[in-house]
């Protein structure tokens, strides 16, 4: 009769778990992370009305590249998270070191970080593969709770390695079928896939993953990525994020009154959509490049926004509330900050294509701006206020 007991780590024997194995899928997890977290902090400080450091308004297409490479790498992270936790999940069985207090306590502290780097780990990766497929299941605010559990993660990584260092190190020099480094040193032969044959797999996984979310900036990788979830198709041929009826502007932004108010301290200027259309008109190439990691570029015409703050005789250099028709929601007030506000490729664009903008892409005007996120590219736009 078999004993009902816990399992041990040497029950499991497949000879493809080995510290070469997990070593060469680590590293490439690391830099997706390491990519992950710096394009990461790029678009929180985009985000912010005062960044500490500040944001440039070139080359227009930063942040269409970067957050490009944020929801890419993220993606690629996932099969390589989910083969190197295959690669050693057995530990999480081993005996806990007997005798000695103080090597327990060690082994009690070296399985508390690693808990803490897989817990913020599958966090940062499944709420941000929710976010790119435009799905938010859950009632937090999605980038500060995000922003925050990437510190952790980042945090217990650089621990992580620095606790791994000479394990890692002696991993990617050895063999790949060194069989000094099987995990656990007691196993069968599993015949079948070989660790090589193990490794490509986990690269073709991870090309799969880079394939399917691509399409979302380059777009003649559309047709094979299921997982861009703005196909590129839309009015005008920019993809709509929120559309006026889900913003509940469909009203005011047809209102034949409608006029835009250009505000600095006691001045005020209100213009309808003829007087916008009657002034200066500049044509410009820009992105939009959302969060969610889609971007299409378009040809936008308006007013720069830097001519309507000198109606006012706004200072240059100051920092501008953009306030969108929108009666409610997140994005209805934003700010764009002085460099943006002066630099001559930000409009209020009145135009896209050739046509009056299509109403889910903004009419009467919005803002379009170099370099910036698409959540802040604040469409159905009522009022700029230079702030003081
Ligand atoms: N007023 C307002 N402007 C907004 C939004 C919004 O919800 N409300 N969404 C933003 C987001 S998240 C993006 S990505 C862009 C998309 O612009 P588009 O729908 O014209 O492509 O608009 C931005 N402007
Ligand atoms: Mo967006």
């Amino acid at each position: 009769m078999t004993r009902l007991r816990a399992p041990d780590k040497a029950d499991f024997g497949s000879r493809l778990r080995s510290a070469a194995v997990t070593a060469r899928v680590g590293m490439w997890l690391g830099i997706c992370f390491g990519i992950c977290f710096v394009t990461g902090l790029v678009s929180h400080w985009s985000q912010l009305p005062q960044p500490p450091i500040p944001v440039p308004t070139s080359p227009s297409w930063g942040y269409t590249l970067t957050q490009g490479l944020h929801v890419v790498t993220g993606t690629a992270a996932i099969p390589l998270l989910l083969v190197k936790l295959w690669s050693v999940y057995p530990k999480l069985f081993a005996r806990p070191p007997m005798g000695s207090a103080r090597r327990l306590a060690v082994h009690g502290a070296e399985r508390l970080s690693i808990g803490v780097l897989v817990a913020a780990a599958i966090f940062e990766l499944a709420t941000g593969l929710a976010n790119a497929s435009q799905w938010y299941p859950w009632s937090f605010s999605f980038r500060s709770t995000h922003y925050a559990v990437a510190w952790v993660a980042i945090g217990a990584l650089v621990v992580h390695v620095a606790v791994k260092l000479p394990t890692i190190r002696q991993a990617l020099d050895a063999d790949l079928e060194d069989g000094g480094l099987d995990r656990p040193s007691v196993g069968a032969s599993t015949g079948g896939l070989s660790r090589r044959g193990l490794l490509r797999a986990t690269w073709a996984a991870a090309g799969v993953a880079v394939l399917a979310t691509a399409g979302n900036t380059v777009g003649w990788l559309r047709d094979v990525s299921v997982l861009a979830v703005r196909s590129g198709e839309g009015p005008q041929g920019v993809p709509i994020n929120k559309s006026a009826i889900a913003a509940r502007v469909t009203d005011t932004a047809l209102d034949l009154t409608y006029r835009l108010t250009v505000a600095y301290g006691g001045r005020e200027v209100s213009l309808s959509r003829d007087e916008l259309a009657g002034m200066e008109q500049a044509t410009e190439e820009l992105p939009i490049a959302c969060v969610e990691g889609w971007s299409a570029s378009g040809s936008w015409r308006g007013v720069r926004v830097r001519d309507l703050l000198a109606l006012v005789e706004a200072p240059d250099g100051s920092d501008v509330e953009v306030t969108s028709l929108q009666p409610s929601g997140p994005y209805r007030v934003t700010t764009l900050p002085a460099n943006f506000a002066s630099d001559p490729r930000s409009l209020l664009a009145l135009q896209l294509g050739g046509e009056p903008l299509a109403i889910d892409h903004g009419y009467p005007c919005r803002i379009i701006a170099p370099n910036r996120p698409g959540v802040l590219q604040t469409k159905w736009v009522s009022r700029l206020e230079v702030l003081p």
